[in-house]
């Protein structure tokens, strides 16, 4: 009986369940670099040199450590380029009975693993994933007796007393609240230096890989060059480093800020490599607790960056996998405008906009806020097709898989859902932005204005949103007030509002906004 044990190009930990009790003599672990993963969504050119680099460092890794790989190269001749023809591939060629497989992140990839059961010949196992603090079955006895999924808040705090993370002894919160959001919301003021990053030597693999990308996927979105992700555990472990002494001192206090020119501020940079399994999710959190116990960071700052990891990264993660399949055809709003051209070139006379897509074609990245305040806050609305916005941030963020892209994007950003993530809709005007960026101050448009050729998009697009979807969300106790501030416009104003956001709809649609 030989055992093959294949390992996704984001389970890249030597941890992983697919592993344990391998037997380094007989058992083959395999890897496979396959056109099919890279292209079901066209894949930002970083994510795909990133996530192939770090997959050939993990098997060179493996190797040294005794295990048996069976890699497949992007360019090998008999590449078949889809997973499941690879799979089968080596299941003739090796001589495999029996298949272990880790839980993937995409459902998609979960039905192709379970087709192989259909195969009478083949034993297969698909093991949970240890790498995240929840499994689903722990969620579902968590609802127990819960009418509707509880807020992310409430399972947050399950999760702090389960794995004992800034509690006090007697079960109560460190610092006496569980959450110090309040201190969190500052825009950049200026008093403090924005750290530089670190930039990693490229390795052989890197650079072989970076020509590689280059040559086969020419036409994906996004800047290839310069490449500076980390792709070893070793360096991502700097990257953490980096990031607690550096950064996390003022994480929390500029949390949602937002400024022209620096995509980073002090965010952690982690998530490309927590995803694929280079840094895990128990080790972070207790790097940051441990850098309040040393009086590295202050509270407001570690347990914002803990809530993160501990409660929105494991809640979503849950959320995906209770509500698949069906979670995908959520569209409360049902929204079909198609996505703007501006949305893959950045080019646009809204600053915030382009800025925020800016940085995401040249780092495949885009710090929280920009990507639900910015890019998500105008999807929804402008009443962008909720499939073509999912589809977006899938390709082009490098830390982008669907467990974790669509819950945000369909739920947290677009409201999507119906409020099983978010409590009301993420939906503001100009000045949020105005608030808490330096955006406007470079942009064609006024914030401050509602009506008139200057005047911000955000602001008529806003009440539109607001007064065409009363039916929906008129009653959520969350927005009345938003409603009260409607009714109390005069009827011109009401009608100026609805006109210009119809200019602005025009102008969506000939890309000259
Ligand atoms: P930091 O701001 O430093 O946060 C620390 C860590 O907390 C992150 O690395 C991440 O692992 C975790 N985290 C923070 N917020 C969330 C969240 N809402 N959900 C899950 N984990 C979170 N995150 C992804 O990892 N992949 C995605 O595809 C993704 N798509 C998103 C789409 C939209 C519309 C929105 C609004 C958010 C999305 N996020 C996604 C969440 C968040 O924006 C990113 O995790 C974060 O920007 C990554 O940058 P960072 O590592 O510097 O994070
Ligand atoms: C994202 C991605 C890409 C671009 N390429 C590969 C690949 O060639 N081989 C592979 O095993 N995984 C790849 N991935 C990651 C998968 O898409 C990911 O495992 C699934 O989306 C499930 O999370
Ligand atoms: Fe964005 Fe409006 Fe500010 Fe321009 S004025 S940067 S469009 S919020």
């Amino acid at each position: 009986m030989t055992t093959l044990r294949f390992i996704l190009g984001d389970q890249l930990s030597s941890d992983i369940s697919a592993l344990s009790d391998c037997n380094k003599q007989t058992d083959i672990v395999m890897l496979a670099e396959v056109m099919s993963e890279a292209n079901y969504v066209k894949h930002h050119k970083k994510k795909i040199a990133f996530l192939f680099s770090a997959m050939r460092h993990f098997a060179e890794q493996l190797a040294q450590d005794g295990y048996r790989v069976n890699y497949v190269k992007i360019d090998d001749n008999h590449n078949t380029n889809t997973l499941e023809t690879e799979i089968n591939r080596a299941i003739k060629l090796l001589n495999i009975n029996q298949l272990i497989f880790t839980e993937p992140g995409e459902w998609r990839v979960l039905s192709m693993m379970q087709s192989f059961q259909k195969n009478q010949d083949i034993s297969v196992e698909i093991r949970g994933d240890n790498r995240f603090l929840c499994s689903g079955l722990e969620f579902k006895t968590w609802l127990e007796g819960k009418k509707k999924i509880p807020r992310m808040e409430q399972f947050y705090h399950m999760m702090r007393q389960k794995h004992h993370i800034l509690m006090n002894q007697d079960g109560t919160p460190v610092g006496g609240a569980w959450n110090y959001d309040k201190e969190n919301r500052k825009p950049f003021d200026k008093k403090s230096t924005i750290p530089k990053r670190i930039f990693h030597k490229k390795s052989a693999i890197v650079k072989q890989v970076l020509e590689l990308v280059e040559q086969k996927f020419p036409n994906h979105f996004g800047q290839l060059l310069p490449f500076h992700y980390a792709t070893t555990h070793q360096q991502a472990w700097l990257e953490l480093e980096h990031f607690i002494y550096e950064c996390l001192p003022y994480f929390g206090d500029y949390q949602d800020a937002m400024l022209a020119g620096e995509p980073y501020l002090y965010h952690s940079l982690i998530s490309s490599y927590l995803n694929a399994g280079l840094l895990q999710p128990l080790e972070i959190c207790l790097m940051a607790q441990q850098a309040y116990y040393d009086g590295v960071a202050p509270l407001n700052c570690v347990e914002g960056f803990i809530r993160q990891i501990l409660g929105w990264r494991e809640f979503v993660r849950c959320i995906y996998w209770h509500l698949m399949p069906d979670y995908a055809n959520h569209n409360f709003f049902e929204t079909n405008r198609p996505l703007p051209q501006l949305y893959w070139t950045g080019q646009t006379k809204m600053n915030c906009l382009s800025e925020a897509v800016q940085h995401t074609i040249q780092h495949a990245y885009s710090h929280h806020i920009q990507r639900l305040m910015v890019t998500g806050n105008f999807a929804l609305i402008a009443g962008l097709d909720v499939k073509q916005v999912q589809e977006w941030y899938l390709a082009v963020y490098s830390d982008a898989y669907e467990w974790v892209e669509m819950p945000n994007t369909l739920g947290m950003a677009l409201y999507g859902d119906g409020g099983v993530v978010a409590s009301k809709p993420y939906a503001s005007s100009g000045q949020y932005i105005h608030k808490m960026s330096n955006f406007c101050n470079n942009c064609f448009y006024n914030p401050k204005e509602m009506i008139g050729e200057k005047a911000c998009p955000f602001n008529a697009l806003y009440w539109d949103f607001i007064v065409r979807n009363e039916q929906k969300i008129g009653k959520n106790q969350r927005m009345t007030m938003m409603y009260k501030v409607w009714g109390k416009f005069s009827d011109i104003k009401k009608q100026q509002i609805r006109e210009q956001a119809n200019k602005h709809f025009t102008a969506l649609e000939n890309n000259i906004i």
